[in-house]
């Protein structure tokens, strides 16, 4: 394969400049992995930093949705906060529920004893391939499409299993629960702690984890954008103008 670093560039120039590149569809999970560290540090290089984590593809829906088979992970940055509507390609919104992390996850503990606080979230991906087309390895390596994230108001950690969920992007609405994140949210986490320690990414005190979409993405137009997820107060932003 092309150099990690290589490829990074370009998935980097890709966001920055709101340009879609093709995919490089032969890459191995471990260079996948490569890449996206790579995409990262050059964020950091740039004065972003990692504020949290995110996982993908944690529910049946958004694996049907884009065709894949195993959850993936990938980092947040302080750009990404708030994020909704400048310089992106052709974004989506998902319902998500969002942990924070009260201490280092470092394996002396059970994960889900390092949260503190969950709240209902929405994420705005925005894939930096052409037509939201990629493989398994390519949306590794494009940080799993991550482009923003908003935060409702936090919660004393608490079991958030089998909660309803419905999103409204506009004129759309879908609807599901918080179940079909593998079962519960909070098993979200534990394959998170599994895959950060196969791939060296840290999960650090403060961090934000987004557990993955309870349901299928909805493009994201104008119009209001709202995520409620029972028990929690919502979370919304006003979607982008065209
Ligand atoms: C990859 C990101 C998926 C989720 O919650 O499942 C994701 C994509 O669909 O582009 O964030
Ligand atoms: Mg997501």
């Amino acid at each position: 394969m092309r150099a990690a670093v290589n490829i990074a560039e370009i998935l980097h120039k890709a966001q920055t400049t709101a340009t879609e590149v093709p995919g490089f569809g032969d890459l191995t999970v471990a260079d996948a992995y490569e890449v996206q560290h790579a995409l990262i540090a050059l964020r950091e290089r740039d004065g972003e930093t990692v504020t949290g984590v995110k996982l993908g593809f944690t529910s049946e829906a958004k694996m049907r949705q884009m065709g894949v088979s195993e959850v993936i992970v990938g980092r947040l940055t302080s750009g990404m906060h708030g994020r909704t509507s400048e310089n992106l390609i052709h974004p989506k919104a998902e319902p998500e529920i969002a942990y924070r992390l009260g201490r280092d996850v470092d394996g002396t503990v059970p994960i889900l004893e390092c949260v503190d606080a969950v709240a209902s979230a929405i994420e705005i991906i925005d894939s930096r391939y052409r037509d939201f087309r990629f493989t398994y390895t390519d949306v590794i390596a494009d940080n799993t499409s991550a482009a923003g994230y908003v935060i409702g108001p936090w919660q004393p950690m608490t079991d958030v299993g089998d909660r309803a969920v419905r999103l409204t992007a506009g004129s759309s609405i879908v609807e599901g629960s918080t179940s079909a994140i593998l079962g519960n949210p909070a098993n979200a986490l534990t394959a998170l702690e599994e895959v950060a320690r196969k791939r060296n990414i840290p999960l650090r005190a403060g961090y934000v984890v987004l557990a993955g979409a309870a349901t299928i993405a909805l493009p994201l137009t104008e119009g209001y954008v709202e995520c409620s997820i029972d028990g929690f107060g919502p979370v919304s932003f006003e979607g982008r103008p065209r």
